[in-house]
């Protein structure tokens, strides 16, 4: 901008080119909310909080702030305060306007003053506080500069004053409050255990910052809750939470670190009792949920480690087949942190590390360090090795197993299970697979569904405790095999998801306790055995209605406690008729109400509700008394706390 144009931007601020930008840029973030943070469902409404809070983080990484609080407010508006130098108030240049207007009204100015640090690109990430105001009601903004107390004040992005100084303080530091805009949400309501998750994650990656949640709505008891998270340890204590509910095989949680071409690295890792792998990857403190080069670099480093010490110290015969990278995987609990310049996010959900040299810097680093480790502690290293084998001896019985099934199955003359209704067509962007438990509910599914396309496998037997299970012990237990051969893609490193015979995969159990067990089971089997299946987004959950409300010729479903209130409203005197189960619906009433692709409302899996599916399932099926004490106290009055 020249000299000229400057100063006419200040002598007139309000009718210049770049604040008339300024205000189609918000307009345009109001048009199209889900651009800039994904969705305007419940996940977008959390993702604002995210957004301001990384600011707070931003200025306690550059060691201006030790403490951020974040509190959910009685109406659900959210407070965010911090103690770091404050937002300079001060007129910025190039727009004549103070650095914390620009910072609240021009999009993708986001916070980065002069921190520096690691700036984030692409994605849904670091879209910046201008997106959370102009989807905000009202935003306000308080700025503590040690002098001055400043205030300014917006609504669905436009500024109502000036800001101005509104009192004296001697402390500095930010706060904004502000509340989702009831005009773009479709929820409105903050979950305190998701933003809890989340924060923590973060208090973990960034060790020495402490983060306070507060919740100011009263439970039904009349409390308040509050979580201090501070971790003087990161990304080694976020390990140990990961193996909270297991039993760790070697005491000290193992921990690596490198910085190199403008790059930093750190993993930390342990081994527990179980057969689950729980890596999680993260690059300039975004969940990697995709993994991506980083990842792959732990990952065949972390295999090379493990053969080249097993054979250097005859662990191992020398005609023995290597370990796969499965096998030195099995009860692995692993957090990967990075941070890079320019990060790159690919994938589906912008979610997968590009930079290819991350991938080279951790593998260098695992194959130096973590051998560095194992030789100056040959004890771990044995019992590493020793877990790695036996998961080797076990993979290879599975082998076994799975290719006398097999054998088996082509003898019976159909690979099909026999409880299976398949549907007709073979076109996977139109099949389904209701999975449906107990059988009168699986007569009613059968008569309802529309045959072309949905199919249906009632489930019976005893359920199989997968928290014990190896891939062998899943292959010939009689309620999952139906299941695997069903969905038709394998299952362990064996899985293909383009081989699915199904575009949906639906659970369909009863909203009560047993099915409830029911859903958690599944979903852990399908996150431990299948999980592209719902990486890819395949798996579902009916949602059968609660109650038929009817009198005379009106009739409606309700799915919620809620709703039962408008229904009655619309049909004053209706009778209310509760299912208590899914077998108590004729197979109209199953078809209109859950199975018509038309009407039905159904819930897709996420990976973080399969995450928390797989974690109740350890806490309820694992050897740990305590946890499981604490999980059912919580839980006894309120079944639904089991499902997702
Ligand atoms: C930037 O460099 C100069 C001194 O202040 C730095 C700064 O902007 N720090 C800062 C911003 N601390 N906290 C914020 C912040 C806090 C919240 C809650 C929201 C926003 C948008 C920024």
């Amino acid at each position: 901008m020249t000299e000229e144009r400057m100063s006419k931007v200040s002598e007139d601020n309000n009718y210049d080119e770049s604040q008339i930008q300024v205000l189609e840029g918000l307009e345009a973030v109001r048009k199209r909310p889900g651009m800039y943070i994904g969705s305007t469902s419940s996940r977008g409404l959390h993702h604002l909080v995210y957004e301001i809070v990384d600011n707070s983080i931003d200025e306690a990484l550059a060691g201006f702030c030790t403490k951020i609080e974040v509190t959910i407010e009685e109406d659900n508006s959210i407070t965010v305060s911090d103690n770091g130098r404050g937002i300079p108030t001060g007129i910025q240049a190039q727009t004549g306007l103070p650095a914390v207007e620009v910072v609240f009204t021009v999009l993708h100015a986001g916070g980065k003053f002069g921190g520096g640090g690691y700036k984030v690109s692409g994605g849904l990430h670091g879209v910046g506080a201008s997106v959370v105001n102009a989807l905000s009601e009202y935003l306000e903004v308080h700025i503590h500069d040690g002098k001055n107390v400043h205030y300014q004040k917006y609504e669905r992005g436009d500024k109502l004053n000036e800001l101005k100084i509104i009192g004296e303080t001697d402390r500095t530091g930010t706060t904004v409050h502000f509340k989702p805009d009831y005009e773009i949400f479709e929820d409105l309501i903050y979950d305190y255990d998701v933003l809890l998750t989340r924060l923590r994650e973060q208090a973990f990656l960034n060790a020495g910052v402490r983060i306070v949640l507060k919740d100011n709505r009263p439970d039904a008891k009349g409390n308040y809750r509050t979580d201090d998270l501070y971790y003087e340890g990161g990304i080694k204590e976020f390990v140990k939470y990961l193996n909270r509910n297991k039993e760790a095989i070697h005491p000290e949680v193992i921990y690596v670190s490198t910085v190199r071409e403008d790059c930093e690295a750190e993993i930390a890792l342990q081994y527990n009792d179980s057969y689950t792998e729980d890596i999680e990857s993260f690059a300039n403190n975004i969940n990697t949920t995709e993994g991506g080069t980083h990842e792959t670099g732990f990952k065949s480093a972390l295999t090379k480690v493990l053969n080249d010490y097993a054979r250097k110290y005859k662990m191992m015969k020398d005609s023995d087949k290597n370990l796969s990278g499965e096998d030195t995987r099995e009860g692995l609990a692993c957090i990967i942190s990075v941070k890079v310049k320019e990060a790159q996010f690919e994938g589906q959900t912008k979610t997968k590390l590009g930079n290819s040299v991350m991938r080279t810097i951790v593998e260098k680093m695992v194959n130096e360090k973590l051998t560095e480790f194992m030789e100056e502690n040959p004890a771990v290293a044995k019992i590493i090795i020793d877990k790695a084998m036996t998961a080797n001896r076990a993979r290879e019985a599975a082998k076994r197993a799975r290719e006398n099934t097999r054998r088996k199955t082509a003898l019976d003359g159909g690979a099909l299970p026999g409880k299976l209704a398949d549907c007709s067509s073979k076109d996977t962007e139109y099949t389904e697979i209701y999975i449906v438990e107990g059988d009168s509910a699986g007569g009613s599914a059968k008569e309802g569904r529309d045959r072309r396309y949905q199919a249906i496998l009632p489930l019976w037997g005893k359920m199989l405790n997968v928290e014990k299970s190896r891939a062998d012990k899943v292959y010939t237990n009689e309620k999952l095999l139906p299941v695997i051969t069903a969905i038709g893609a394998g299952i362990g490193e064996d899985f293909d998801v383009v081989k699915i015979r199904y575009g949906k995969v639906i659970i369909m159990a009863d909203a009560d306790v047993d099915g409830s067990h029911i859903r958690t089971l599944l979903l852990t089997f399908f996150f431990r055995f299948m999980r592209p299946l719902i990486e890819n987004g395949h798996v579902f959950l009916a949602q059968p209605p609660l109650y038929r409300v009817h009198k005379g010729k009106k009739q409606k479903y309700v799915y919620t406690e809620e709703e039962l209130k408008v229904a009655l409203e619309e049909i004053p005197d209706g009778k209310v008729q509760r299912y208590k189960g899914l077998g108590e619906m004729n197979p109209t009433q199953l078809w209109e109400t859950t199975m018509d692709p038309e009407l039905r409302v159904m819930k897709r899996v996420d990976m973080e509700d399969a995450r928390r599916a797989d974690e109740i399932f350890t806490i309820l099926m694992g050897d740990k008394v305590e946890p499981r004490r604490e999980f059912i106290e919580e839980n006894s009055n309120n079944f639904v706390n089991l499902d997702i």
